[in-house]
């Protein structure tokens, strides 16, 4: 079978949804804070501009001054850089785009920007704070510490982690410069309390949003292939060491499973180990820089009027997965209560 007869919709209906007690408290932290905050650096992730953009910012941040980063361009085409550098500006919003962990001159241009800020008030001089939210995993506290190290030479102040949800409440102010003096605050990544459009989640999660266990991971490692060939990048062949593309999963994982010699006892496939080797090779960049949304014109317009319409048709499940998080954080109580604070779910 040729990439043309293959699959041009995906077709998942299942909504996935991760809102745990941290991310309430940490909204109430920033919303407490927002006051005494001159800056909100909004973190996205540059895999899925579109994605990554999380609409209860926009209640949370209001009028107040607002830098939009995208993070993790190392593993995003460049077409992504161009495009939402000028849909942004349509919109008003200066867009930074940055690689955390190994290009401090994308991440300079942040101090550049507050310095610029900082300069125009001589109050502001002595003290610039700025606030660093976004989704989980985006790269925030990454951001904090390479900013922290080009600007006085200090090292790591923020725990980092390759999971979503390693910063679980927002931080002390941590300085990043001196003259004029610029303090960063670090939040933890707040997840959308309900995600409508089941496909926007899978992209999520897919780039580390959400622990794997909270999706079904063989959905993830499905949409990841159907997209590596919507994207007619058949890359990953040869990275898998697989002969030809396929758009069946199963197929991908029997042949994976075997060449990685992901097999038990018996030799019945390890699905578990395999999906985990073809997830982790795709977040490692292996299979190149890949963009997961659609950057046309007409689907950026989309995303902006969907977003900006509160998705009224809605409503009703919204509530539905509002209360579920409320059952799922008492839950969480209580069993931390009654010791059995590994069984939470995360
Ligand atoms: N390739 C790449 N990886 C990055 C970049 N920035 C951060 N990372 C990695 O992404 C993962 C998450 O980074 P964190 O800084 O912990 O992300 P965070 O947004 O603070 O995450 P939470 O605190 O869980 O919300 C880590 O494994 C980092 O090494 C980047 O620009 N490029
Ligand atoms: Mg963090």
């Amino acid at each position: 079978m040729s990439l043309s007869q293959f699959r041009t919709v995906f077709k998942y209906e299942k909504t996935i949804n991760w809102f745990p007690g941290h991310m309430a408290k940490g909204v109430k932290q920033m919303r407490d804070q927002m006051r005494s905050v001159d800056l909100i650096v909004e973190t996205r992730d540059a895999r899925i501009p579109l994605s990554s953009i999380n609409p209860q910012f926009e209640q949370i941040i209001g009028n107040k001054d607002r830098l939009v980063v995208y993070n993790k361009v190392d593993l995003a085409p460049p077409y992504v850089q161009e495009t939402m550098d000028r849909e942004l500006q349509k919109r008003g919003q200066q867009a930074i785009f940055t690689d955390a962990m190994s290009d401090n001159k994308s991440v300079k241009q942040i101090l550049a920007a507050a310095v610029e800020r900082a300069r125009v008030d001589p109050m502001k001089f002595s003290q610039y704070s700025i606030m660093v939210v976004g989704m989980p995993n985006v790269g925030k506290s990454s951001l904090i510490n390479a900013l922290r190290h080009i600007g006085i030479n200090k090292g790591k102040a923020a725990s980092t982690g390759a999971k979503p949800g390693v910063t679980r409440a927002v931080s002390n102010r941590i300085k990043v410069l001196q003259n004029p003096n610029v303090y960063l605050v670090d939040t933890p990544g707040v997840m959308m309390p309900y995600i409508h459009d089941p496909e926007t989640a899978i992209k999520v999660a897919l780039t580390g949003g959400m622990k794997d266990n909270i999706a079904d991971e063989i959905v993830l490692a499905d949409y990841l292939l159907f997209r590596l060939n919507r994207l007619a990048d058949t890359n990953y062949c040869g990275v898998l060491g697989l002969h030809q593309p396929t758009d069946d999963i199963n197929e991908l994982m029997a042949a994976l499973g075997r060449r990685i010699g992901a097999l038990r006892k018996g030799g019945e496939l390890d699905t578990d180990k395999t999906l985990r080797y073809f997830l982790r090779t795709y977040r490692d960049g292996m299979f190149g820089r890949l963009c997961l949304d659609e950057l046309d014109e007409a689907s950026i317009d989309e995303f902006y009027a969907s977003a900006s319409s509160g998705h009224p048709q809605s409503r009703n499940q919204e509530k539905k997965a509002k209360r579920a998080a409320q059952r799922q954080r008492a839950l969480e109580k209580k069993n931390q209560k009654s010791g059995h604070g590994q069984q939470r779910a995360k």
